[in-house]
């Protein structure tokens, strides 16, 4: 009655799947996952637009509840299993700046990175073409806000580790995966979090071939 159902992409390249699907696996609470194929536009099907409200990818049903949006979810997970481990810190300026950094992400200062560097070439082919200046722009930001996250010195962003660890080393990923320069200590913090094993399980995934859409 209360199960969980992960709604996410058919290839699992979606970076808002792996925020959620990290999250459910860092709590320890089993869910199914259901494919929703965005290649075939069915999240614009009205039985999941419904659900979904914003008919996006992905969503998590609880019982009855559907709730999209990747940090709504993370949130919502926070909110209803408190006796999981936490995924967000609880101190409360540490989770504010979690909060930053998980909307920052999201936000058009990324963009360039997310388009050139799109999540295909993370999981199935890389691309050694070369950033524009907006995408190297969005690199050099993104490299400069990871280096003042870490100026204090820390394995992570906050005291202990939280999923903004895991969508900024995401977003890291995208350049260094395909041969970008980023700076050692960078690096080593990107590769901490990769060797997480919830971090690892969403990486190490089967996927089906790539049908691009
Ligand atoms: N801000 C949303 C973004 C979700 C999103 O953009 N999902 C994409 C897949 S990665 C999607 O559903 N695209 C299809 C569409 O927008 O119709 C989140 O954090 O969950």
């Amino acid at each position: 009655m209360n199960a969980l159902t992960l709604y996410r992409d058919d290839f699992w390249i979606s970076p808002y799947v792996f925020t959620c699907d990290v999250a459910l696996r860092e709590k320890g609470l089993a869910y199914d996952a259901v494919s929703v194929a965005l290649q075939r536009a069915e999240q614009r099907t009205d039985v999941y637009a419904a659900g979904s409200v914003t008919a996006r990818v992905p969503a998590l049903r609880h019982g009855d509840f559907v709730v999209a949006e990747s940090s709504a979810i993370v949130e919502y997970l926070e909110d209803a299993f408190p006796e999981t481990p936490r995924v967000l810190p609880a101190d409360p300026k540490e989770r504010a700046r979690a909060r930053q950094v998980m909307s920052w992400i999201r936000s058009d200062d990324t963009l360039p990175i997310r388009e050139e560097r799109s999540t295909a070439t993370m999981f199935y082919e890389r691309t050694d073409k070369v950033l524009s200046p907006a995408g190297a722009r969005a690199a050099t930001k993104l490299l400069d806000v990871a280096a003042r996250l870490l100026a204090h010195g820390g394995e992570q962003i906050a005291s202990d580790w939280s999923i903004a660890d895991a969508d900024l080393a995401f977003m890291l990923q995208r350049l260094m995966i395909n041969g970008g320069a980023v700076p050692e200590r960078v690096r080593a913090y990107v590769e901490r979090v990769w060797q997480r094993p919830a971090v690892r399980a969403f990486v190490e995934r089967e996927r089906p071939a790539y049908v691009a859409y």
